[in-house]
């Protein structure tokens, strides 16, 4: 097997200790460790002002890994990331339509970084490469690397839903971005809702042969997590919490701040909790951890302000002189620190008005201590929701359909935890970050074997 070629928007700082809240730099950190040789391409992180021709990419080896990266100007930054990835792309695909705000400038700017990048990516590579290119960002990169004469295998995995053809036709350019996806010799999405969305909007812009789709969800590494939680627990931060707690219930939340995590309504639930099942008060606590992410775009700042103005109204409703309902932090907190929250809480809660999987539902599950779980209240609407059927499935939309899940957690039996535990972790473990990768990749050699038998 040739080296293997990632290519994502963000390239993680390998010096940094703590790595990014986000589920892709986790997948594949956890994927890479196993392949002898990797290069890994994409954006630095870094804004400057455009000079003579393209920047030159910066190159830097650790371990088995090579990191590749280029800075972007300011204006791709605001037309391709900010603007087409984040305010046009990212609402429409997790069927926000509303709050897709198109401009065809921005469209261009897309274009012209994908371009960008296939232009600095192609004098790295080598025969026997195998490309495998990351998420929403880079849809047209595959077709620029093509029509620059790169004949290796491509392959491409989205990491958020893709919706029905019904929808995504709104995007004035859905039929030119599916049309560069054909160049990509096998496209991986997370669930079978996703691949049958993408196999529809394939034949309704009028592929006959569409590119090979598979449904291939990501996973973590559960073993290695579990180990984390069960370290963190005796730890002092982890310590701090439970003797805040007086042995009292705990629920727990974390996500980056994105209204696709619907955590608005996920207070409106809890309130409703607090509101139906008055025995909870001045017992139960929930913790959630949101860290800022996408300052910068206007919805997301919006979002901020909604959710600090609801926390405040709900602890000011129902908080007494020594007890807060909802303990609410935006700072990010480490790895280690969080997998050890999970393992002392008694209800993991996650509920996201979409998802393309939802990772911390998985970590949830794996940082238990299996002699006495706590329970997983999970969204019908998470990727991560058919696989983990064992929890307790709510629509996020219906805050007394949460509020009832949410009851039903904290009364339940320890025989019941158990088992369902029992049935979560079997899935956790069957596919992990490390099965996404071999799969994805065993799938990618053999659609290209067939495409040049
Ligand atoms: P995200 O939308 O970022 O990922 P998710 O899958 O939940 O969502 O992953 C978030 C990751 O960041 C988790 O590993 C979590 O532990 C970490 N994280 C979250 N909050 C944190 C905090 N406060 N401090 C530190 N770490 C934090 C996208 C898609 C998902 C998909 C993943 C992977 O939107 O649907 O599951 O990619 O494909």
């Amino acid at each position: 097997m040739g080296r293997l070629v990632i290519v994502s928007n963000r390239v993680p700082d390998p010096r940094e200790r703590n790595q990014p809240a986000g589920g892709l730099a986790v997948g594949l950190a956890d994927a890479l460790r196993d392949e002898p040789s990797t290069l890994w391409f994409g954006w630095s992180g870094h804004k400057s002002e455009a000079g003579e021709g393209d920047p030159e990419p910066q190159l830097e080896t650790y371990g088995k890994v090579t990191y590749a990266t280029v800075p972007l100007t300011p204006a791709q930054h605001y037309g391709y990331y900010q603007r087409f990835s984040n305010a046009i792309l990212w609402p429409l695909c997790h069927y926000r339509l509303g709050l897709m705000n198109y401009c065809r400038k921005d469209w261009q700017e897309y274009l012209e970084v994908n371009r960008m990048f296939a232009r600095q990516l192609k004098p790295l590579l080598k025969p026997g490469d195998v490309i495998w290119v990351q998420d929403y960002h880079l849809f047209p990169l595959g077709q620029e690397l093509r029509n620059l004469g790169v004949n290796v295998p491509i392959g491409f995995f989205l990491h958020i839903p893709f919706p029905p053809w019904s929808l995504f036709r709104a995007l004035p350019p859905a039929t030119a971005l599916l049309h560069d996806m054909q160049a990509y010799d096998l496209i991986g999405v997370q669930t079978d809702e996703d691949a049958g969305n993408l196999r529809e909007n394939l034949k309704a812009a009028g592929y006959n042969h569409p590119a090979r789709v598979v449904a291939c969800p990501i996973g973590i590494d559960p073993i290695k997590f579990g180990e984390t939680a069960a370290n963190a627990y005796e730890g002092e931060p982890i310590q701090r919490l439970r003797g805040s707690l007086h042995d009292e219930p705990l629920i727990i939340g974390v996500d980056r701040l994105d209204y696709s995590k619907g955590l608005e309504e996920r207070f409106l639930g809890y309130e409703r909790l607090l509101t139906r099942y008055p025995e909870h008060h001045r017992h139960v606590t929930y913790l959630q951890v949101t860290p800022v992410s996408r300052g910068e775009v206007e919805e997301y700042r919006q979002l901020r302000r909604q959710l600090d103005e609801t926390v405040g109204r709900i602890n000011g409703a129902f908080a007494a002189s020594d007890w807060t309902p909802i303990r609410y932090l935006t700072r990010p907190v480490p790895r280690e620190v969080l997998a050890g929250f999970y393992r002392l809480a008694d209800v993991g809660l996650v509920t996201p008005l979409r998802d393309g999987m939802n990772l911390v539902a998985k970590e949830y599950v794996a940082a238990q201590d299996p002699q006495d779980p706590g329970v997983l209240v999970l969204s019908r609407l998470a990727g991560a929701a058919p696989e983990l059927s064992q929890a307790l499935l709510v629509n996020p939309h219906d805050a007394d359909d949460i509020a009832e899940a949410l009851h039903r957690a904290l009364t339940m039996t320890r025989e019941e935890r158990q088992q369902r535990w029992t049935g979560l972790n079997t899935e956790v473990c069957s596919t992990t970050a490390e099965t996404w990768s071999r799969d994805f990749l065993h799938a990618l050699h053999s659609s290209r074997r067939e495409a040049t038998a």
